[in-house]
């Protein structure tokens, strides 16, 4: 039978609301921290309860579809096929939503032949939603909680916010993060990338106009959707991180660009990420320029 995307986005909305009803719920004293890596790769228990909500509710609707969470991901062993496969992330921004830094949102995704081909991502705290449906566009609601028609608002149709399109990297508001592995020669190569991307040029000018960093990957990819950022360049996401922004980048309008591009299984992607914002006439300057003053970026 066909799939029908339209329903399965609408499914993915209604749990998103759902989960951020828990997020919001979490008392953060209550919230007991475990790592997993190393002490920046945090994982509470609200992370574990909602992927356990998450995913009886999508194997409920779902049964024959595959289900991949960050919190039952074995390394190793979990593989995405060209199976109907949804990807999630119950808490993307868990040091963010530890601290009660309000940018934290649940993601998920849901991918066909290893494509995305629906992404919804929710931050409960600003209460925005952005969705993203292959061929039907994406969008950004505010208030979408009290909204009726949840997974409308405002189409994303890039280039937007910030003037035309993308004029060259040194006018590029370039989103980065540290993300949780920093040992060796990851750290190495982070450190090397923000120093780059900082550094003055001969003639005085910068190379970007400046860095952010949300502490989401998620929300970093949506907020180039929307064209808040004109980048995000991250190494060590795994799928969960990109699979519903993906989606929702794809139908504004923008690129994902990355070292190994569709190549998203956990075990053979580089997972390095680099999302563009708006098409425009010199976009691909801007990539090439972008590779050439970070370097050899990639991680392992
Ligand atoms: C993390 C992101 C963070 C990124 C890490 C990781 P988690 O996800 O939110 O911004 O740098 O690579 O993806 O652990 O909070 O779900």
């Amino acid at each position: 039978d066909s799939i029908n995307l339209q329903e399965i986005h609408d499914t993915l909305v209604a749990v998103a609301f759902e989960a951020g009803r828990m997020i919001l719920a979490a008392n953060p004293s209550d919230i007991s921290t475990g790592t997993k890596m190393n002490s920046a790769d945090i994982v509470t228990e609200t992370d574990q309860a909602v992927e356990r909500m998450v995913s009886s509710r999508l194997r409920a609707a779902y049964p024959s579809f595959s289900f991949v969470g960050e919190e039952t991901y074995i390394p190793g062993t979990t593989t995405i096929t060209p199976a109907p496969t949804f990807i999630v992330d119950p808490i993307d921004g868990t040091t963010n939503f530890v601290h009660g830094f309000p940018h934290a949102c649940i993601s998920l995704g849901f991918a066909l032949d290893r494509r995305p081909a629906v992404g919804v991502v929710y931050n409960p705290f600003l209460d925005v939603l952005y969705t993203g449906i292959r061929g039907g566009g994406s969008y950004m609601q505010r208030n979408a909680s009290l909204s009726k028609e949840k997974g409308q608002g405002e189409r994303l149709k890039l280039p937007l916010a910030g003037g035309g399109p993308l004029a060259d990297l040194s006018s590029a508001l370039v989103a980065v993060e540290w993300g949780s592995q920093r040992e060796g020669e990851n750290f190495e190569i982070k450190a090397r990338v923000f120093r780059k991307l900082t550094a003055r040029k001969e003639d005085g000018g910068s190379m970007v106009h400046s860095l952010r960093s949300l502490g989401s990957a998620a929300l970093n990819i949506c907020a180039t959707a929307a064209g808040q950022v004109d980048m995000y360049w991250e190494g060590g996401c795994y799928a969960w991180d990109v699979a519903a922004g993906w989606c929702i980048l794809n139908e504004a309008g923008g690129r994902m660009v990355s070292g190994n591009p569709g190549e998203w299984d956990p075990a053979l992607d580089s997972r390095v990420y680099l999302a563009v914002r708006g098409a425009s006439s010199g976009q691909e300057e801007i990539v090439e320029e972008f590779w050439k003053v970070i370097g050899d970026g990639r991680m392992e």
